[in-house]
Order: C-alpha cells, then sequence, then structure tokens
C-alpha cells in the first residue's frame, strides 16, 4: 500500500478512534498543528495543540488562521504519537461563534484529577456589538477527554493564547495575551478569576508580544511568550521571582525562523529529567504558514539559570527503533550537497527523501535504538539514478560500517534488503554516505533480525 493510501486511511481513522501518528519534527504528519502546549499526566507526555486547516470559500479566511476544532495527541516513548481524535469543535461551545474558525492556540492542566482545557475563541456578537476573542474553558475527567466545555467564557477576560501555571503553594495563574501580556489569579475552581487582570509590563514595549507560557524550576519563573522584535516572530524569555513578576527580559530561546514562517509559538516541559521545547513551523506547508506543524527539541539551562538558544533540528527528540522506519530525512546532520526534498511536492504528507548525489555527500540520523538483538539485514526504501554503493556506519563518514549497500540503477522506488555486517548494540548514531555518483534517493532505513 502507498503510504499516501495509509495517510488517507489514517485521516479518516483519527476522526473515529485513536490512532498511532509519526515521529521526528514535524511531530505530526496526519494534519496541520501549530501552538503546541505540552503537558505530562501520568508516564506521558500530552499535546494541546491549534488545528490549523485549509480554509475553502465560506469557511474562514482563506489567506488567513482557519481552526474550528482541537485534537489532542500523546506519548510516552516521545517518538510514537497517538492522536485522540477531536476533543472540542466551535460548534460545541455555547458561547462561540460557531462559524467564526477561530479556535486558536489553546492550554490545558491538571488539578484534584479534573483536567482544565483553556482555548480561545471568537464569542458570539451580542447586538450590534461584535465578539471579539474570549477565553472559555472546557473540564474532563481524562487529558484525553471528552471535554465538556462550561456556558459562558471567564470574565473579565478578552483575548487570546491562554496558559495556565499552578504554583507550588496550589495558586493557579492565568496568562493570556491581548498585544500586551497579562495575568491574574485564578479561584480553586479554575474557571473565575481571583484577581483584576494586570499587565506583565516589563517585557519590551515595541513588537506585537502573545503566546506567553509559564514554567517555574529551581524557585526562577520563566515568562516565555514570542515576539516580532524584527519581522517575524521569534521566542523570547523573561525571569521573575514569583509567577506575577517582576519579570526581566533575559533573552532568546529560539531564533525567527529561516523558513520564514511569520509565527512561533512554544511550551516547555521537563520529560523524563530532559528539559523540550515545543514550538512549531511551517514544514508540510512551505508557501502558506498558517497551515503549521508542531516539532520538538531539547533545551538546556545555564548553571546561572539562564536558557541556551535552541537550535531547531529536523531529528527532534525521543528515540527512534532501530526496526522501525528510520527516516533519514529527519537528520540530524547533513554532509556535502546532501538535501532533502519533499517525495511528491503534490502530496506533502507523503513526507521527504535524502538526495546523496555524490560522494563526499552523507547525512547523520542520531539516536537509533538497537537493543540487545542481533541485527541480519537493513532494508532500504530508494531509487538511484547510476550506480554505486551506499555505507551505513556508525558515528561518523569514517566510522565503522554497519552495511554496504551496492545499487542498481533503480528508477523506480524499491525496498531492497542488504547484509548486515557489524550488529550496532545499544543507541547509536548511524551516518550513511555515497560512493561513487550514483544520486540516490533514500526514503527510509530499517533493520531485520
Ligand atoms: O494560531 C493562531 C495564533 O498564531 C496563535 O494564537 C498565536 O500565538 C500565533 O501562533
Amino acid at each position: 500500500m502507498s503510504k499516501r493510501s495509509l495517510n488517507i486511511i489514517l485521516c479518516g481513522l483519527a476522526l473515529a478512534s485513536a490512532i498511532s501518528v509519526n515521529a521526528q519534527n514535524p511531530l505530526i504528519r496526519n494534519q496541520f498543528t501549530a501552538d503546541p502546549s505540552a503537558r505530562v499526566f501520568g508516564d506521558s507526555v500530552y499535546i494541546y495543540p491549534s488545528h490549523d486547516i485549509k480554509a475553502t470559500p465560506g469557511h474562514g479566511r482563506l489567506d488567513w488562521f482557519c481552526m474550528e476544532d482541537y485534537h489532542v495527541f500523546s506519548s510516552a516513548n516521545l517518538t510514537d504519537w497517538k492522536d485522540h481524535g477531536v476533543i472540542l469543535s466551535q460548534t460545541k461551545v455555547p458561547w462561540a461563534d460557531s462559524a467564526a474558525y477561530s479556535m486558536w492556540a489553546p492550554d490545558c492542566i491538571e488539578r484534584n484529577g479534573k483536567y482544565y482545557f483553556y482555548f480561545p475563541a471568537t464569542a458570539k456578537a451580542n447586538g450590534q456589538v461584535r465578539g471579539g476573542f474570549a477565553i472559555g474553558v472546557a473540564v474532563s475527567d481524562h487529558p484525553y477527554g471528552p471535554f465538556k466545555p462550561l456556558n459562558e467564557p471567564i470574565q473579565g477576560v478578552r483575548g487570546i493564547d491562554p496558559n495556565v501555571f499552578i504554583d507550588k503553594n496550589g495558586q493557579a495563574y492565568l496568562y493570556w495575551a491581548q498585544g500586551n501580556i497579562y495575568a491574574a489569579k485564578l479561584k480553586d475552581n479554575m474557571t473565575e478569576l481571583a484577581s483584576p487582570p494586570q499587565i506583565l509590563a516589563e517585557l519590551p514595549e515595541k513588537g506585537l508580544k502573545e503566546g506567553p507560557y509559564l514554567f517555574e524550576r529551581n524557585g526562577i519563573y520563566y515568562l516565555t511568550y514570542p515576539h516580532v522584535a524584527n519581522k517575524t516572530e521569534r521566542l523570547e524569555y523573561a525571569m521573575g521571582d514569583s509567577p506575577l513578576g517582576p519579570f526581566k527580559f533575559t533573552g532568546v530561546i529560539m531564533d525567527e525562523s529561516a523558513s520564514g514562517c511569520w509565527t512561533n509559538h512554544q511550551s516547555i516541559a521537563q520529560v523524563k529529567q530532559q528539559w523540550l521545547l515545543f514550538y512549531h513551523d511551517k514544514d508540510l506547508s512551505p508557501q502558506f504558514d498558517k497551515n503549521r506543524s508542531i516539532r520538538a527539541d531539547s533545551l538546556f539551562f545555564n548553571p546561572d539559570g539562564t536558557i541556551k538558544k535552541v537550535v531547531p533540528s529536523m531529528r527532534g527528540v525521543g528515540l527512534t527503533s532501530a526496526s522501525a522506519l528510520i527516516q533519514l530525512d529527519r537528520y540530524s546532520a547533513l554532509g556535502g550537497d546532501a538535501a532533502v526534498t519533499f517525495l511528491d511536492t503534490l502530496h506533502k504528507f507523503d513526507g521527504w527523501k535524502v538526495v546523496l548525489k555524490a560522494a563526499p555527500d552523507w547525512v547523520r540520523y542520531n539516536s537509533v535504538d538497537f537493543g540487545k538483538k542481533h541485527w541480519k539485514t537493513v532494508e532500504v526504501r530508494l531509487r538511484t539514478e547510476g550506480t554505486g554503493s551506499l555505507i551505513i556506519r556508525l558515528n561518523s563518514a569514517d566510522g565503522p560500517v554497519v552495511a554496504t549497500v551496492a545499487m542498481p540503477k533503480i528508477s523506480e522506488w524499491k525496498t531492497m534488503a542488504f547484509k548486515v555486517s557489524l550488529s550496532p548494540v545499544g543507541v547509536r548514531n548511524l551516518v550513511m554516505s555515497l560512493s561513487g555518483g550514483a544520486n540516490a534517493e533514500i526514503d527510509w532505513i530499517r533493520f531485520k533480525n
């Protein structure tokens, strides 16, 4: 079955039940996703993103964000993500305009066994008064829903991009954006303000700020937010010693995207000791940056608590099992003139391929988990324009050889199996390089035992 047919079936299944989706960056490849809010609940990471869709005449603005519902995704290993399907849609929210397609960046938090899902949406117009953005809450007994929306949005709040933080003493705070970043205490019921909204005024004044996300580490409160300091959004942060500040602008977490994606939007979570940055770019829609895709990369702190800048990667996070499809196009590094392009520019959800034209082109893919098994063969899905050899090595382009793949000329995509000469053990980095000028295109490789 072609990957396209499989994807169509998977998209259909997503509506009906939980399914497995992809790994690496972007994390989700059966639909567009943006504004990821990642939370650790139990043994799994749950991501609550916005769901970008393509607007059609009469359904959203053609050149703008178009969002009618939310999905939630979960993973126990950061590699295999499960799409739990739609958890809330604009037609199910009593106070929201059911034809506004404006369900922007959400958040979710757990308190006393209940899961509170916060989302912005355009409120129904009242008489002559236009609705504008309000922030609602939907509640569930489970992180994956079903979520029941309250009848009214949170009173006293107008704006977008809600974020909730619960401090060690149990006090909850709501943050949101409306030009400035606002914050207020929440009552214990998590659905009403317990203090008047205040502007967090210590942040840069010039340029749009939105998407607040607050977290605490070692007694430092980090207020993170996207900001247009130049032409497009970059991720910045400010540090403070209380959830309401005062905060001091500290630095940049991630620079503006090289792709030109105008927005970015972050959350930061500690998953099994490792801090991760969740963000988005426009991987699956290079020409239209309102159809975005979520990503994750590791984040590190300096000894003084400041954040080291995160350089976006395709490889992302998590281990890839040696027996899974190892998508080399989600690389850790490329060398020579190696390049990555879509498999089919008309069907971008099919994914990418890596192109090695001639020696010394190479591609490195980190963190493949070989475990303790003995691996006999490696399958390679490829096509070539000439003959030559692909060499799979450990660590680097001159590391120990795992397999040598002698390629005949194959003009159609074909999966071929080759003998493994050195069976790796544990978690290893792989490098594939080319010998000769075969102009090889590789979709994926996978080990068999
Ligand atoms: O996704 C719509 C809007 O784009 C979000 O609410 C902003 O944070 C920006 O990412």
